[in-house]
C-alpha cells in the first residue's frame, strides 16, 4: 500500500493537508520540475529559479523529516514534462495504491487533477488547501446573493473570524476598521529607505541558476542577482527583517512611488506567501505583535493585515467564484494589442520605463506601480485585458493565476464590469505626479493637457471616459468626472480625443512570442 502524494511547486509547506495524518512509511512524496509549468506562459527567469530552488530545498527538508521523496528534476531523461504524465509515471514506478493531493491553486491545474483518476486508474483524494484563512465554502456563503462584492465588508468578517486587531468586546482596535486616510503620505526627499533581506545563493540555488539560464535563457527578465528566500527559515528571517525595518512606515508611504527605489516600505513577502514558505496568519500575527509591543503604529499594522486577510483572501475567493468565465471577461471590449515597451521598457513615458525596467531586473513592482502606472496605462489605452493579464502573469515572481487574474482583469482593467472595483482605477498624470517623483525628469510635461509634449496619460484619461460614457456615466463615483467632461467646450473635448488618437498611433504592438509560444 503506497500512497502517492504529489506536492506542487506552490505547496511547499510542511503543514500541507496531504502530509497530515499519513504514515510516512506508507507514502511517497512526488515533486516534479516540469517544462510545461515554466512555459505555459514564459515566466520571468527569477520566478522559475525561485520555484525550482525552493522545491529542491523543500524536498531535502522532507527527506530529513523522514519522508520518501521521489524528485523528478527538469533534466530527467524520461520526463514527460507535464504534471499528469509525471503523476502517471510515478504511480506506476511506485506501484501506488492511491493518490492524495491538495487542490491546485489555479483552475488550470485543478482541471488536470480531475483527470488523474482516469489517467492512472487509481483513487484520487483531492483535499482543500487550508493554508488560506477563508475556506472557499465560507467565501461562497459570503458572496451568494450579493449585488456587490466589496472587499471592505469581507475584510470585516475576516477580522471577526480571526480576532486579529479586535478588542475583547468584539470592536475593531482603535475604534475604526480601516486607517487608509493616514496612508497617503509622500515621502520627503533623501529618506533612508530600508531594503528587503538579500540572501546569498547556496549550492542548490547556484545549480538551479545554471539550469534556468541554459533552459530558459530567452525568457523575459534578469536572472541575476538572485537573492530571494528559498527556504522556510529564510522566509521567517525575511518576515522578521520586514517587521523590524519597514513595517512601522508601511502605512504612511504605502501608495508612494520613488524612482530608483523599488521596495520602499513594502514587505516583498508575496513570493514566500504564495509558494507556502510563510503562512498568512503567522505573518499577520507577527505584525500585530509588533503593534502590541509598541514597535509599529496601528495605521501600518491594520493596513498590512488588511492586505493579507482582506485583499489576498478576497481576491482568491473571487477567482474561484467566477472562474472559468473570469479569464475571458472584457466588459469594456478593449482589443488593442499590448505595446512592445511593456517588454523592453523602451518608452519616453518615465513612469512606465521605470516600472518596466525594475520589473525586468527584480521581477517585482509594488502595488501602486502595478495598479496606477502599468495597469492604468493599459486600461486607458484600451489594451486587451487578456493581453495585459498574460504580461502580468509572466513578469512577477509572485504571479499565480488565482491572484494575478482577478487583480488584473478585475481590479485594474475593470473587465469584470465592476465585480471587484466600484469604479475603474483610471487616472491622468496628476495622480502619478502627486504620488511619485517620476514626472520631474520625464520628456513629457505632466501639466500640459494636449499636444505632442503633454503627458499622454492626460488625454488618454479623457478619451477613456469619452469612449465609455454610456457604460460609466451612471456610476455614482464617476459623476464628478463626467460633469467636468460635459462642461468642457466641444473644441476642448475634440482636442483631447485628437491628442489621444495621435499618441495611440505611435504605439508599436508587442512582437509575438514574449508571453506564449
Ligand atoms: P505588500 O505591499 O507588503 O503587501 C503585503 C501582502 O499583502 C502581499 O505580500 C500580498 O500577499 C498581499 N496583498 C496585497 N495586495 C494584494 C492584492 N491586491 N491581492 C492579493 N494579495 C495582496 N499579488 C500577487 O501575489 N501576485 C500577483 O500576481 C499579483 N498581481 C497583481 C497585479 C495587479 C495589476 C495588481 C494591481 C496587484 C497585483 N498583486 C499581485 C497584488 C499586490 O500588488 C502584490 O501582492 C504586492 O505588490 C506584493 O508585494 P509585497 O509583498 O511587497 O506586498
Ligand atoms: C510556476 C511553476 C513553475 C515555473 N514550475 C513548476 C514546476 O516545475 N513544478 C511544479 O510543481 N510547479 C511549478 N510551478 C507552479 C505551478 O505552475 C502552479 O502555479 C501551481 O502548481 C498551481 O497550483
Ligand atoms: Fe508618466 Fe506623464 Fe509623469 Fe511622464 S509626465 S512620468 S508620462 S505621468
Amino acid at each position: 500500500m503506497t500512497i502517492l502524494i504529489p506536492v506542487l511547486g506552490d505547496q511547499l509547506s510542511e503543514t500541507l493537508a496531504s502530509l497530515r495524518d499519513v504514515e510516512r512509511a506508507d507514502a511517497v512524496v512526488l515533486m516534479m520540475e516540469v517544462r510545461a509549468e515554466a512555459t505555459y506562459v514564459r515566466h520571468h527567469k527569477k520566478k522559475i529559479a525561485l520555484i525550482f530552488s525552493a522545491m529542491r530545498h523543500f524536498a531535502d527538508e522532507l527527506r530529513h523529516a523522514g519522508w520518501t521523496v521521489d524528485y523528478v528534476a527538469l533534466d530527467d531523461p524520461a520526463t514527460t514534462h507535464d504534471f499528469t504524465g509525471e503523476v502517471r509515471r510515478a504511480a506506476m514506478r511506485r506501484k501506488a495504491s492511491g493518490i492524495r493531493v491538495v487542490a491546485g491553486a489555479e483552475y488550470r491545474v485543478r482541471q488536470m487533477q480531475n483527470e488523474w483518476s482516469d489517467r492512472t486508474g487509481l483513487p484520487v483524494e483531492i483535499l482543500e488547501d487550508d493554508r488560506f484563512v477563508c475556506p472557499l465554502s465560507a467565501f461562497y456563503t459570503w458572496a451568494q446573493g450579493r449585488k456587490e462584492y466589496r472587499m471592505e465588508y469581507f475584510y470585516r468578517d475576516m477580522r471577526r473570524r480571526t480576532g486579529l486587531l479586535m478588542t475583547a468586546e468584539g470592536k475593531p482596535e482603535g475604534g475604526a476598521w480601516n486607517y487608509d486616510k493616514d496612508n497617503r503620505e509622500t515621502p520627503p526627499r533623501g529618506l533612508n529607505y530600508p531594503a528587503p533581506l538579500r540572501l546569498k545563493p547556496d549550492e542548490i540555488t547556484d545549480a538551479v541558476l545554471v539550469l534556468v539560464e541554459a533552459e530558459f535563457g530567452d525568457h523575459f527578465g534578469d536572472l541575476l542577482p538572485f537573492e530571494l528566500p528559498v527556504t522556510r527559515m529564510q522566509a521567517r528571517q525575511a518576515l522578521a527583517h520586514f517587521i523590524a525595518t519597514a513595517l512601522p512606515d508601511f502605512g504612511r508611504y504605502q501608495d508612494a512611488m520613488v524612482a530608483g527605489q523599488h521596495y520602499l516600505y513594502h514587505s516583498v513577502l508575496s513570493p514566500c506567501l504564495n509558494i507556502g514558505l510563510l503562512d498568512p496568519l503567522e505573518v499577520c500575527e507577527a505584525a500585530v505583535a509588533a503593534y502590541e509591543r509598541g514597535d509599529a503604529p496601528l495605521n501600518s499594522v491594520e493596513g498590512f493585515v488588511r492586505q493579507i486577510i482582506g485583499w489576498r483572501e478576497y481576491i482568491r475567493g473571487m477567482y474561484w467564484w467566477d472562474m472559468p468565465k473570469f479569464a475571458g471577461r472584457n466588459a469594456l471590449a478593449a482589443e488593442r494589442p499590448l505595446p512592445e515597451f511593456y517588454w523592453t521598457g523602451e518608452t519616453d513615458l518615465r513612469c512606465l520605463s521605470e516600472s518596466v525596467g525594475q520589473t525586468k531586473r527584480e521581477a517585482y513592482a509594488h502595488h501602486i506601480q502595478r495598479l496606477m502606472v502599468l495597469g492604468n496605462f493599459a486600461l486607458i489605452a484600451g489594451v486587451s485585458p487578456q493581453a495585459i493579464s498574460d504580461w502580468f502573469l509572466v513578469v512577477y515572481f509572485d504571479a499565480y493565476e488565482w491572484v494575478e487574474l482577478p487583480n488584473v482583469i478585475g481590479m485594474s482593467q475593470f473587465a469584470d464590469g465592476g465585480m471587484i472595483a466600484s469604479k475603474p482605477y483610471a487616472s491622468g498624470g496628476a495622480y502619478i505626479n502627486r504620488m511619485s517623483d517620476y514626472c520631474g525628469r520625464c520628456r513629457y510635461d505632466v501639466k500640459q493637457k494636449t499636444g505632442p509634449d503633454a503627458c499622454p496619460f492626460n488625454a488618454l484619461y479623457w478619451d477613456f471616459l469619452a469612449r465609455h460614457e454610456k457604460r460609466l456615466a451612471g456610476n455614482m463615483r464617476m459623476g464628478n468626472m463626467y460633469a467636468t467632461w460635459r462642461r468642457m467646450s466641444d473644441d476642448a473635448r475634440a482636442e483631447y480625443r485628437a491628442s489621444a488618437a495621435a499618441f495611440l498611433e505611435t504605439l508599436e504592438p508587442a512582437r509575438e512570442g514574449w508571453a506564449r509560444r
